[in-house]
């Protein structure tokens, strides 16, 4: 008998009296050479005793069937990722011939998203958009019954929601996610995934799925996932803007982004740590308590900021919409609050948030 663990830290039982005496010998010291195939020898029985994710009790195999649907630059790097760690791994992308590096890796590639689906307990989907998505989903809907489906593609939560009722009605379990890393990330270290759906279906592939980075289940409501993503990427947006207009008006003294960034990144980093005041009032509602720098003192401020940025013969694109809500919330009489005062122009006015 062998013993291996699911992902669920079960142990099942492989009844194979001849492998079982030779996989589970313990005398590490023997100098059979045989032993040092032992390793993979573990991956085949694992692969032959049905395709569910196992692992060898002694830690030293894990393995799981998994599928990928889409091979551009991110569904090659999960793929990869998922070779590299042991599993097996089938494929499909529309247009053939993106598989090559990964075959050579190990990867399997079929025709249809209908047979890469079927050739696994779970499969991970990463298309350009939900359109893409819906159309593999059509391809794929015959194998999905019994199965789960883990969509990375990027969208909105409304979407993510849509696609977890049809899911649903094809008999899958269906997990969205939000990849929070680059296609060079998988697998490091700061590499993070939002998920949200099924909860059977996270707890039954987490351990898998944390071969790709952090994982993070968000709750059962599909759409979770989604939200928690595009908002922590307009996060980044405003930082970028940020550093792109404050760049471009020292660009307009022929200062470089390289040299200026010495300054502007110490100070951003500094800034950041404003957000859990700011945070703890758009949460309580009291923009107008502890107040250090109030919002018309930094109407001012930026009003500066702009009319330099004119006289330096730069755009004010980035910049001008923010000016319009301070005066705005200026003009709301809230001038004597806290910046954070703005926020309540652009919440939600009803619902949830608001
Ligand atoms: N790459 C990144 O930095 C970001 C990181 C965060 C997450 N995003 C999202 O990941 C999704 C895929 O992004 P990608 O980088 O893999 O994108 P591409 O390299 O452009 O590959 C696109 C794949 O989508 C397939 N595809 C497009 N349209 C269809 C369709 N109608 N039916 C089936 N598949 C379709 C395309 O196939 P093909 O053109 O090779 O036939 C590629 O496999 C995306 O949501 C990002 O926002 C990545």
């Amino acid at each position: 008998m062998i013993n291996y663990l699911n992902e669920n830290e079960e142990v099942v039982e492989i009844q194979h009296p001849e492998l079982s005496s030779f996989l589970n010998v313990d005398d590490r010291s023997t100098d059979n050479p045989l032993l040092l195939l032992r390793p993979i020898l573990h991956l085949f029985v694992a692969a032959a005793w049905g395709g569910a994710a196992i692992r060898n009790v002694e830690g030293r195999t894990y393995m799981a069937n998994i599928s990928i649907l889409g091979l551009g630059a991110m569904g090659q790097a999960l793929t990869a990722r998922f070779l590299s760690q042991g599993h097996t791994v089938t494929v499909w992308n529309r247009t053939p011939g993106k598989a090559a590096s990964l075959l050579a890796k190990g990867a399997r590639e079929v025709k249809s998203a209908a047979d890469a689906t079927a050739a696994s307990d779970v499969t991970v989907m990463c298309v350009l958009d939900y359109a893409a998505s819906d159309s593999v989903i059509d391809d794929a809907a015959s194998a999905l019954s019994g199965r789960s489906l883990v969509n990375l593609t990027n969208g909105t939560p409304a979407q993510a929601r849509a696609t977890a009722e049809r899911i649903a009605k094809l008999g899958a379990a269906y997990l969205d996610g939000g990849i929070m890393a680059t296609p060079p990330m998988i697998g490091g270290e700061h590499a993070l995934i939002l998920y949200s759906g099924s909860k059977a279906a996270f707890d039954a592939h987490a351990r898998t799925l944390e071969a790709l980075g952090a994982a993070n289940y968000l709750g059962g409501d599909a759409g979770l996932a989604s939200l928690h993503d595009l908002a922590l990427l307009s996060g980044m947006y405003g930082l970028f803007a940020g550093f792109f207009h404050a760049t471009a008006l020292v660009d307009s003294e022929g200062i470089g982004a390289g040299a200026f960034l010495k300054l502007l990144g110490p100070w951003m980093t500094a800034m950041m740590g404003e957000l859990p005041g700011y945070a703890e009032k758009i949460d309580s509602g009291r923009h107008g308590v502890n107040v250090v720098s109030n919002l018309g003192m930094q109407a001012a401020s930026l009003d500066n900021i702009l009319t330099a940025t004119r006289e330096q013969g730069v755009a004010t694109d980035l910049l001008d919409p923010m000016l319009d809500l301070f005066r705005k919330r200026v003009g709301g009489g809230f001038g004597d609050e806290d910046i954070s005062g703005v926020f309540e122009l652009i919440r939600r006015k009803s619902g949830k948030g608001g």
